[in-house]
């Protein structure tokens, strides 16, 4: 059997996606059209998605943001995504979003839900694949804003809402900032996450695990800059949701043949290393593209991509009697 059949045919669980990095140039080009936003100028729909580095990228992320406006456009989006995870053989999705983003062109944060569970039903009739939500706050919008976008999640709170992330610029956003806001999204029963060492120090996967008391880290790159943090992420059995292709992209690690790149690094630590696709259309990407990326670029055998594999289950925020019927 290939790699990439091998691959494919593993069962998968996408914990590390955000719905609008996953919509293609072409949706997204026929949504700005339709929706009156302008696309930056001179650029052919298949060059839409290029970009040097985070905040090149974000800014891009914002404008697929800006296209998605009906419940209508949220559900066709959440089911594209959701139908390309399936043909890479994910049986399990989180996925995060950024209500924000929407907010700001006038969407309510209900007419998001609705769309996107729409989507997550017709995914689920479909493919039979279950999918679950993961509102994520902008950093850079502050403490003020994270306990108004808290207040805002727990107001309207069905149950495939499992949970919280914190994404966009780590810097000069640290974790120890956002205490107080996971504090009460724990008491209110959400499962807390937290983008940390991707562009950010190590200092601040640090944070995300002592200060804010996180068992998983989006990214989390930086840690190998600290062995000492490795060893406590090792004993603590923290889990790095990694993202290959993103750090081509986004990181100082662009080169994934390097021996010192720092996801094989987190691999051969020990860490509780998952893998996934981050923003799949915009990082031109897919989940099985990128076991395949990580098989051949750290030479893992089908036995450590199987553990990696079920590592990404076991990592789900399901029970474990609902993740036992998968594993
Ligand atoms: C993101 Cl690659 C990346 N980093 C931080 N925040 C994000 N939101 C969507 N993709
Ligand atoms: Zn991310």
């Amino acid at each position: 059997m290939s790699l990439a059949s091998f691959v494919q045919r593993m069962p998968k669980a996408e914990l590390h996606l955000h719905l609008e990095g996953a919509v293609s140039a072409s949706t997204f080009a026929e949504l700005a059209a339709r929706n009156g936003v302008a696309l930056p100028a001179g650029k052919p729909v298949a060059e839409l998605y290029s970009y040097g580095n985070l905040q090149d990228f974000l800014k891009v992320y914002d404008l697929v943001c800006a296209s998605i406006r009906t419940a209508d456009d949220f559900s066709r989006v959440t089911f594209e995504t959701l139908e390309r995870c399936a043909l890479g053989g994910a049986r399990y999705v989180e996925m995060f979003f950024s209500p924000h983003a929407h907010l700001a062109h006038g969407v309510a944060y209900a007419t998001m839900l609705d769309g996107i569970l729409d989507g997550f039903r017709r995914a689920k009739e479909r493919y039979g694949l279950v999918a679950k939500l993961i509102p994520a706050h902008a950093k850079p919008l502050g403490v003020e804003g994270g306990e108004r976008f808290l207040d805002m999640v727990l107001a309207e709170r069905p149950a495939e809402v499992i949970g919280i992330g914190f994404d966009y610029d780590e810097r000069p956003n640290p974790p120890p900032m956002f205490a107080g806001i996971v504090e009460r999204a724990r008491a209110a029963g959400l499962n807390v996450t937290n983008h940390a060492g991707e562009d950010g120090p190590a200092d601040y996967v640090r944070d995300s695990v002592d200060v804010l008391g996180l068992g998983r880290v989006d990214h989390g790159y930086h840690v190998v800059d600290d062995p000492a943090l490795v060893e406590h992420c090792r004993e603590r059995n923290i889990v790095f949701t990694c993202c290959p292709t993103t750090t081509l992209t986004t990181t100082v690690w662009r080169n994934l043949a390097a021996p010192d790149h720092a996801i094989r690094r987190m691999i051969e630590a020990g860490l509780n290393v998952t893998i996934h696709t981050d923003d799949p259309a915009m990082f031109g990407t897919t989940l099985d593209r990128e076991y395949a990326l990580v098989a051949e670029n750290f030479g893992l055998s089908p036995q450590a991509l199987k553990t990696i594999a079920l590592a990404g289950l076991q990592a789900a925020w399901l029970d474990d009697g609902v993740k036992q019927a998968w594993i």
